[in-house]
């Protein structure tokens, strides 16, 4: 039987610092998301997009954290809760939920959403470690925080929310860090996530990398989420992100990973939840960075090159 591919889309930007990645569900759309998957041999079921307020009309500072700063924290909170409900209730169904940011605060809804009822392992590629609680960010920007969020840390343990149920750090794998603030790098030497970075690939190779990541997230797990945010690619590859950073993977480094995953899953069914964040289509040069989330993803669901 075919696996059914639920779309969530959530167009949601209050946790990133520059309008325009509330249009990213639209933009991957748009770049044939739903063909790309078919041909992956999956069978895709768009749910729309979450319905939610535009950031102007809200005060980001309404509702603040029992410490430090996190804006737009009531709209995030409401919108996750959303995202999380449909994940669940899409995974109790049997089918696998794919959820299209946004800005990458959505992903405390996926993981909340994936971790509910298994144990869970998580592959996070980013440029970014979004490890900061309200405490210890520099920008009160909650897309640097979604991975303390889901692991109950800071101001955000008092919150009955954020904190995923059934995720362990030692089930984390980042792939492909290359900015870190001066924070985040203690509280990732003292946690027990994996970090693979830029350097790591350079070295290894990109899928003897996430291998490694790999077994890191199965040990002991249920299953697998992944969290792909754009800017974990070359800027010159991945135009429109609202953070680039130079020095990313390249457009075949993307893909390889993608396909190792894949293949894994093909073997061993271990991939469970998918979110695909931060792209920017006001930022982007011809949907170009939309393009190649809807291929990514596609990769991911098993389509190959011949
Ligand atoms: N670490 C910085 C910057 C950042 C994190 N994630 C993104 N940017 N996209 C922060 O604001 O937490
Ligand atoms: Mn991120
Ligand atoms: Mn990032």
């Amino acid at each position: 039987m075919e696996r059914t591919v639920r779309i969530i889309g959530a167009p949601m930007d209050y946790g990133a610092n520059r309008r325009g990645v509330d249009m990213g569900p639209s933009a991957i759309r748009y770049a044939d998301l739903a063909d790309g998957l078919e041909r992956a041999g999956v069978d895709p079921v768009d749910d729309g997009d979450l319905t939610m307020p535009r950031a102007e009309e809200r005060d980001p500072n309404a509702d603040q954290p029992s410490r430090g700063d996190a804006k737009f924290l009531r709209e995030i909170e409401d919108v996750c809760k959303r995202v999380r409900d449909r994940v669940a209730t899409t995974l109790a169904n049997g089918e696998f939920p794919l959820v299209l940011g946004g800005d990458h605060s959505v992903a405390i809804g996926s993981l909340t959403g994936s971790a509910r009822d298994a144990d869970l392992g998580v592959i996070w590629f980013d440029a970014h470690a979004d490890l900061n609680t309200p405490e210890t960010s520099p920008s009160g920007n909650v897309h640097g925080m979604p991975l303390a969020a889901a692991l109950g840390r800071g101001a955000f343990g008092e919150t009955e929310w954020a904190p995923a149920p059934r995720l362990r750090e030692s089930s984390i794998a980042y792939v492909g860090l290359r900015s870190i603030d001066d924070r985040e790098r203690e509280l990732i030497r003292e946690s027990e996530i994996t970090a693979f970075t830029m350097a790591d690939i350079d070295q290894r190779g990109i899928s003897a990398v996430v291998d490694d990541a790999l077994a890191v997230a199965t040990d002991g797990t249920d299953g697998v989420h992944v969290s792909l945010d754009l800017d974990w690619l070359d800027p010159k590859t991945a135009p429109g992100v609202g953070t680039p950073v130079r020095g990313g993977v390249t457009y075949r480094e993307a893909h390889a990973a993608l396909e190792t995953l894949s293949r894994r899953d093909e073997a061993e069914g271990v991939l469970r939840s998918m979110d695909v964040v931060e792209v920017n289509p006001i930022l982007d040069e011809g949907n170009e960075t939309a393009t190649l989330a809807a291929e990514l993803t596609a990769s991911t669901f098993g389509k190959r090159i011949l």
